[in-house]
């Protein structure tokens, strides 16, 4: 059983909730650890399709533990367990839903752009807040962020440290949508519940290519949607999707 964090499922949607509340869900190791051995176990679970991750109302999570931060020196930090977490998280490949309440600063930030899809309360707040303390983002917000909000308000960000709401999230499109505080899990959830009904194997593979247009060029990027593409047209789900159009029923996908 996770110690720093409560899972739940709701029908085909794992729900995860930080729960560090005497750190403002601060991801210490053992916490990444558990998110990792978390999406581990839903990638192995076909019955799963889509997974939200949310913290408090007070705080997504406000930042890598600067405590334990404290007592890692350089050497430390290049043997830092938690960069094999952070991978684990960012190779998940099942969509990942950010319902974000309150504070999504440095590493909390960067965790909420490791989902597919960010949806946030009014009241939240996101920054790169780790100028301040001498340091810089560590694990994507100065790349993940630039790509998301652009060059000038992501320099803005991380070199003055000062947090966006998420209204100004939104414009910038950091955010899809902004929900009154209290809707924000119950979004997402939606949004995950139906991505989770779709056929697993399309899903799986437009998150990749979706993905795919971070770290390429346009034309290696289209080259890979095409050979995606047409691999899903040895699908059983693609025969039946089409067959449910024609048959003006809605498809029984099972992830074939
Ligand atoms: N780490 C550890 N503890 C924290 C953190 C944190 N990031 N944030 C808050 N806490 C603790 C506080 O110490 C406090 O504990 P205590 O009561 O024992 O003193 C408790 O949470 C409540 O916090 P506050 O009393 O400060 O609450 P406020 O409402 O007054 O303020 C803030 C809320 C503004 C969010 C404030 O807590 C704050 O500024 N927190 C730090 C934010 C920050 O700087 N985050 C960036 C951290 S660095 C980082 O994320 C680098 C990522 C690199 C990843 C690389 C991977 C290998």
């Amino acid at each position: 059983m996770p110690h720093t964090l409560a899972v739940h499922t709701h029908q085909a949607v794992r729900l995860i909730t930080l729960q560090r509340p005497e750190a403002l869900n601060a991801l210490n190791t053992e916490l990444l650890g558990e998110l990792a051995a978390e999406l581990d176990a839903v990638e192995n679970d076909p019955s799963i399709g889509a997974v939200v991750i949310t913290g408090s109302a007070k705080a997504f999570a406000a930042g890598a533990d600067i405590k334990e931060m404290a007592e890692r020196d350089l050497v430390g930090i290049l043997n830092d367990p938690r960069l094999a977490h952070w991978q684990r998280i960012a190779a998940f490949k099942k969509p990942l839903i950010a319902a974000v309440n309150g504070f999504a600063l440095g590493g909390g930030c960067e965790l909420a752009m490791h989902a597919d899809i960010i949806i946030a309360g009014e009241d939240a707040r996101f920054g790169q807040p780790e100028i301040n303390l001498g340091i810089m983002p560590g694990a994507g917000g100065t790349q993940r962020l630039l790509r998301a909000v652009g060059k000038s308000l992501a320099t803005q960000m991380v070199l003055t440290g000062e947090a966006i709401t998420a209204r100004q999230a939104q414009q910038a499109g950091l955010v899809s949508e902004v929900t009154q505080p209290e809707l924000t899990v119950e979004r997402a959830l939606q949004i995950a519940q139906t991505i989770a009904s779709k056929a697993p194997l399309a899903v799986r593979l437009a998150k990749e290519a979706l993905l795919k247009a971070f770290d390429t060029d346009l034309a290696s990027g289209l080259r890979f949607e095409r050979h995606a593409f047409t691999l899903l047209a040895g699908t059983r789900d693609r025969e039946e999707g089409i067959r449910a159009f024609q048959e003006k029923r809605r498809a029984k996908f099972t992830g074939q």
